[in-house]
């Protein structure tokens, strides 16, 4: 039997048992391996910043309390603080970077088999980014899109063009703390500058620039990459699909895309489809082409395609343990080495296919924009190839569970909306009614120290419970999924009578499925829009609203983390936190910041009790908005509507 502890879902139960049997080892075995962590480096207390350490710190006082150079234990670990803020910043805007890449090459017409798919968007994001529209020709207005975007990066002065989008007063407020991002770039840069030995040595100084680097991810990077992304690849809208190992076929070549970036998996999902590769798949005696996905990468071709997902983050190692993954195709972020080994143990060809980010052991395939068509071909081909080497096959068939995705922010506007013109009113009124007690973001990974989606589903269940409607990316959304409350019985199973009743007049389920990680963009832009339509307060920080990443491990999330904390936002990690081991620091992330930006952070291993905390939060600022007292079941007219307006 395989340790419950590992994990809740059966699929992941099933292939750990067969990790087992068959002595192969997986994330979990590394993980007890590495035994009893080292306690500095837990709590931010060790550095190695230069060559006169490591030094470590000694929170009870009794050993050294100061490194060589005098640098103390705040200053230690905000310089980690930080620096895991850079590295998160770096990846979703270094992605973004890519999509702008490609987006610029397509709309050249450059980049086979790509085009622009939304032009409506298009228009709104020329329109943010001062781009002139007029009656000029869509290509001209991609390419300056495209040189605009990319400018956005390597920026030095000024203010990056997307803060626009959020709230006038957050704008004001980041204005007066000066955490304006001059350009994405530049502020990552200069994190590794002051984190660097001998310069910033004020802890709050350090979070200041730290929190210019994450709003430089949240409202750039990321926002750039989502944005331009639904530009070329189409804005998500609501599909079926399906969910968890279950999705893997016998019959068929199973191709897994792993990683974050779309460019390459959407040429593969077209080249999937493809008469020719259908044929060359059949004459190595499969059906068809069947692809998973796992991760982000899952996430986009989910949003966009009905892509089945195959798993989250802890599941790649399980998928190949099926004996039925064919080709295990990826790209950048979140892919274990361990892929490698575990893939040795069967016919899968592990193929890698970014140039920064290779493996040793896997197949490289190099994929280019401009051939990406025919490189997508080869990665198919070579996980045809693989196919009638296969040996036993073990697919939990049985753990498969339907899901509802596709809930960009423009969709959530359009299906709350009214006959007439698409808004988010519907919405607001009704978390002023009190059916809809608040918003919570519920993102972020999985981690080998906690058991396999078990905080993300008993927080989304206990949040929807309580009528707090849950919006999400990532792999908690993918855990949730399993769980099936992305499905709309999920409202009248699992939600409170208020959620219940919304989600089945709209016919949405309780738990949304807004994308990737980097379209937790798509989350700020719905929060904004929530406090433009009014009645809610003027900033996100006035909304009852809260986010959490209960079972975080990447420097992803605390960017993610730290720029939600700056748009104002309650925010709660699991699992650890980077800094206890700094007590002012420490207090100064889950208190004093509360004063300057509205927002904090806070850590709570227990899910329930996280939750608790959220919906106290989301209470709290009910009150404020003076929407705490029980209010009847009214019909409002257009008086009554701008007399709550005013409150
Ligand atoms: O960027 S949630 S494990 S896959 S870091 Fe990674 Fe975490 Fe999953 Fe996507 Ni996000
Ligand atoms: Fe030690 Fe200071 Fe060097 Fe860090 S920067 S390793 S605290 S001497």
């Amino acid at each position: 039997m395989a340790d419950t502890k590992r994990a809740i879902d059966a699929a992941s139960l099933q292939m750990l048992e067969c990790a087992e049997e068959e002595h192969i080892e997986v994330s979990w075995d590394r993980h007890d391996k590495q035994g009893i962590r080292c306690g500095f480096g837990t709590t931010g207390l060790c550095c190695r910043h230069c060559a006169m350490g490591p030094c470590n710190i000694d929170p009870f006082g009794e050993g050294p309390t100061l490194g060589v150079c005098g640098a103390d234990a705040d200053t230690i670990a905000a310089r980690h603080f930080g620096r895991m803020i850079a590295a998160g910043a770096a990846a979703h805007s270094d992605h973004g970077r890519g999509v702008v890449e490609t987006f610029l090459e397509a709309a050249k017409g450059e980049a086979e088999g790509y085009s622009i798919k939304d032009e409506q968007k298009l228009l709104a994001v020329a329109t943010d980014l001062d781009v002139e529209v007029g009656d000029r020709d869509i290509k001209d207005i991609a390419i300056d899109v495209g040189h605009k975007a990319l400018a956005l990066f390597g920026q030095q002065e000024g203010e990056i063009p997307l803060i626009k989008r959020a709230p006038l007063k957050r704008q004001a407020i980041w204005r007066e703390l000066n955490v304006v991002p001059r350009g994405v770039d530049r502020e990552i840069v200069e994190m590794m500058h002051r984190t660097h030995m001998g310069v910033d040595q004020y802890y709050e100084n350090i979070i200041n620039h730290g929190t210019r680097c994450a709003i430089g991810d949240g409202w750039g990077g990321s926002m750039i990459a989502t944005d331009l992304q639904d530009i070329l690849f189409g804005t998500p809208t609501p599909l079926l699909s399906s969910v968890n190992l279950g999705v893997l076929k016998e019959d068929e070549v199973n191709i897994i895309i792993h990683g974050h970036e779309p460019s390459l998996s959407e040429m593969i999902v077209v080249a999937s489809r493809e008469p020719e590769m259908l044929a060359y798949a059949a004459e190595k005696g499969a059906k068809g082409i069947n692809l998973g996905g796992i991760c982000c990468t899952a996430n986009e071709i989910l949003m966009r395609h009905g892509v089945p997902i195959a798993g989250d983050f802890l599941q790649q190692e399980l998928a190949i343990l099926t004996g039925a993954v064919d080709g295990m195709v990826v790209d950048v972020q979140c892919i274990m080495q361990g892929l490698a080994p575990v893939s040795k143990c069967f016919h899968t060809e592990l193929i890698t296919t970014n140039r920064r980010a290779k493996i040793e052991g896997a197949r490289h395939v190099e994929f280019h924009e401009d051939k990406a068509l025919e490189s997508a071909r080869e990665i198919i081909k070579t996980a045809c190839d693989a196919f009638p080497k296969r040996g036993n096959v073990n697919i939990p068939k049985a753990e498969r569970m339907d899901l509802i995705a596709g809930f960009s922010h423009e969709t959530i506007n359009y299906l709350l909306g009214g006959t007439f013109r698409a808004s988010y009113k519907p919405l607001n009124d009704n978390i002023i009614n009190g059916k809809i007690r608040g918003i919570a973001g519920v993102v972020g990974c999985n981690n080998c120290k906690t058991t396999l989606d078990e905080a993300h589903v008993a927080m989304v269940k206990h949040l929807i419970k309580n009528n707090v409607i849950v919006l999400q990316t990532g792999c908690s959304a993918i855990a949730t999924a399993k769980q099936g409350l992305m499905l709309p019985e999920a409202a009248s199973e699992y939600a409170g009578a208020g959620l219940a009743e919304v989600c089945e007049t709209v016919g949405i389920p309780p738990v949304l499925h807004m994308g990737s990680c980097v379209d937790n963009s798509r989350i700020l832009m719905a929060a904004a829009a929530v406090v433009k339509e009014g009645g809610l307060g003027d900033d996100i920080s006035d909304l009852p609203a809260a986010g959490a990443a209960p079972e975080w491990m990447s420097e992803k999330a605390i960017s993610i983390g730290h720029y939600f904390v700056a748009s104002g936002v309650y925010t709660v990690f699991g699992v650890t936190f980077p800094t206890l081991g700094a007590p002012r620091l420490t207090k100064y992330l889950f208190e004093g910041i509360a004063e300057q930006f509205g927002g904090k952070w806070d850590f709570e291993v227990d899910p329930i009790e996280a939750a608790n905390k959220m919906i106290r939060h989301i209470d709290e600022r009910r009150a404020a908005l003076g929407l705490d007292k029980e209010r009847e079941r009214v019909l409002y007219d257009m008086a009554m509507r701008r007399e709550l307006d005013a409150v």
